[in-house]
């Protein structure tokens, strides 16, 4: 009787501690341990080949989480494909470069043959970025697991997603208004490790940029002239790493931020503003702590608006609502 409350009080302060409600609903570190043990090896095998196959998806299947967890919450509103009543999240304008869905696919067939509608979409695609972290020279950390997908997927919702013109100041009210410090914002920015933009993306940085300048004086001239260079074609698909290691999770972004070579006007204003340069400095000259701080405000996304029990469903298909 002792032991069984003594054990009941650890179980909760366990649960506590970890931030989540009760009851059988709640998401869970260990959720699938008994439903789908094999999950995490799945996924961890599955995001290793396609990486192995095609490095430079490491950044669209880590953008994939974030446009999934900002718009209707972390429920794999993203992977939904259009149909002739409905269009989706990934049609606006704003899923640009989102790519790797062939990546989440193949895993849901793996986990349906191993162990049939139990994992949601919303849990793979987490699990998925998580890996992508780790298995691109990131830190590696543990997710809780149970969320839900979503029924909802539509173009309109995407006006939402932060814009690449914004400040630093307007980037810490649209962060602050889910829920994230400046530290969060400025940590998650540095996804920005991975991958690349294309001209579409940062164009107006280049010419007529103001009444006094032509190009954006926040740039550094050199890196003006290799900006103008990859969008001379006039392709606006044209691609830019956002730093030197595209597909090396590291801390080279905050260091070209420091160097006046943030590709978006969002990248460069976390150093130009006093109120986030100190943040940039640290994880510039600490890659350890960037790291710790980018794990911890990466669980902190994965659990936004997360539907939990009833509240959503497990996907049969990724693409289709059930
Ligand atoms: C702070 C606000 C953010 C803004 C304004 C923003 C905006 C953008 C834009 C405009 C692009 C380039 C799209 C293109 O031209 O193809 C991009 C790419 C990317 N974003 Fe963000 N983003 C933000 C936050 C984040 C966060 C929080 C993450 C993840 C933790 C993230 C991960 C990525 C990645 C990995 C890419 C590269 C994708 C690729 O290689 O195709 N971003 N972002
Ligand atoms: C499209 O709309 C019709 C009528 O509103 C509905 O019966 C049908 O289920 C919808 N189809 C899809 C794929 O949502
Ligand atoms: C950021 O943008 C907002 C809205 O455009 C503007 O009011 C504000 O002055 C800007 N802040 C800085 C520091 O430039
Ligand atoms: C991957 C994907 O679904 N891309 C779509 C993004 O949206 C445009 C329209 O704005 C579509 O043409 C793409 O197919």
């Amino acid at each position: 009787m002792i032991i069984r409350f003594l054990l009941g009080l650890i179980l909760l302060r366990e649960m506590v501690a970890g931030g989540f409600r009760f009851g059988v609903d709640a998401l869970s570190m260990n959720y699938y341990i008994m439903t789908c043990p094999m999950i995490e090896g799945i996924v961890r095998n599955a995001v290793s080949s396609a990486l192995q196959d095609d490095p430079t998806l490491a950044g669209p299947l880590l953008r994939m989480h974030f446009h999934d967890c900002w718009i209707q919450g972390c429920d794999a509103s993203i992977l939904i494909d259009s149909t002739k009543n409905n269009t989706a999240e990934k049609d606006s304008p704003g899923n640009l470069s989102l790519l790797g869905f062939e990546v989440i696919d193949n895993i849901k067939d793996q986990v349906e043959d191993q162990c049939p509608g139990v994992v949601s979409c919303a849990d793979i695609i987490a699990m998925t970025a998580r890996d992508v972290v780790f298995l691109s020279g990131g830190p590696i950390y543990d997710i809780p697991k149970g969320r839900k997908d979503g029924r909802r997927s539509k173009i309109e919702d995407t006006i939402n997603l932060p814009f690449p013109t914004l400040n630093s100041s307007e980037l810490i009210r649209v962060f602050g208004q889910r829920g994230f410090t400046v530290q969060d914002m400025v940590a998650l920015s540095g996804g920005h490790t991975l991958g690349v933009a294309r001209c579409s993306s940062f164009k107006t940085r280049l010419s007529k940029f103001d009444a006094t300048h032509d190009v954006d004086p926040s740039l550094n001239p050199d890196f003006a002239k290799t900006l103008s260079k990859t969008c001379s074609s006039g392709v606006d698909k044209a691609e830019q790493p956002f730093d030197d290691s595209r597909n090396d999770f590291d801390n080279l972004y905050f260091q070209a931020l420091q160097n006046k070579a943030g590709l978006l006007t969002s990248d460069q204003t976390l150093f130009d503003s006093p109120r986030t340069r100190g943040i940039v400095n640290g994880y510039a000259m600490n890659q350890a702590l960037f790291f710790l701080d980018f794990q911890r405000s990466m669980v902190k996304m994965s659990l936004l608006d997360v539907k939990e029990g009833s509240k959503g469903e497990v996907r049969r298909d990724c693409r289709k609502i059930n």
